[in-house]
């Protein structure tokens, strides 16, 4: 059997249309930003709802109802301050956990300060102390030497002198976030993406 010329190219104009689409999917921008709210361990039934997320941001439930993963793009040189509200269908204690997105060991470092939590409390959420075990903060290293910073200096902090320095596998994460039943709670916090120099002066200084 012959095959007709005009059924090739038909077929070969319908893979590379498939294969345009599957690249294009592939391609979708994912912002630098990242904050999880999560519960470790908690009921089964447990589940999130995102109420409202500020513009520019999204936030979404992970492959579990006890996750909330929130993603925004970051400014370098500016602080912006973003809100989420969220709710939960039973009380629980969470983990608030300041970060970026995912790379594996190759940070993409992001600046937090001003933690606000209405209907929850969180200490020192400005980061005036060094954040410790103590004060309910740990500064996760999954990647050596490119753990959690705390950053001392008060030309790069939102307000006083300090702030943290964070990316995906080295998160600040508070980890008692009291979260009562069906009621909406509010995160407020202020993200900057830091410069090179930032950066290198924070890896000195640790
Ligand atoms: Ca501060």
């Amino acid at each position: 059997m012959k095959v007709r010329p005009i059924a090739i190219i038909t077929i070969a104009t319908y893979i590379l249309l498939y294969a345009a689409r599957l690249m294009s999917a592939d391609t979708t921008v994912v912002p630098d930003g990242r904050i999880d709210i999560d519960v470790k361990g908690g009921p089964e039934n447990l589940q999130f709802t995102v109420v409202e997320a500020s513009k520019d941001t999204a936030a979404k439930n992970g492959p579990k109802g006890s996750l909330v993963i929130w993603e925004f793009g970051a400014k370098e040189g500016e602080w912006t301050q973003i809100n989420l509200k969220i709710k939960s269908n039973v009380a629980c204690n969470a983990r608030l956990r300041l970060k970026s997105k995912y790379t594996k060991d190759d940070p993409v470092w992001m600046l937090y300060d001003m933690v606000e939590v209405k209907g929850a409390q969180v200490s020192n959420s400005d980061f005036e102390e060094q954040p410790v075990k103590t004060n309910g903060w740990i500064m996760e290293q999954q990647v050596q030497d490119k753990g959690a910073q705390w950053v001392k200096d008060p030309k790069t902090a939102k307000n006083g002198n300090g702030c943290v320095m964070v990316w995906h596998n080295g998160p600040a994460t508070y980890g008692n976030l009291s979260i009562p039943a069906d009621t909406v709670v509010e995160v407020s916090v202020w993200v900057r993406k830091p410069s090179k120099e930032i950066i290198d002066a924070a890896m000195t200084a640790k």
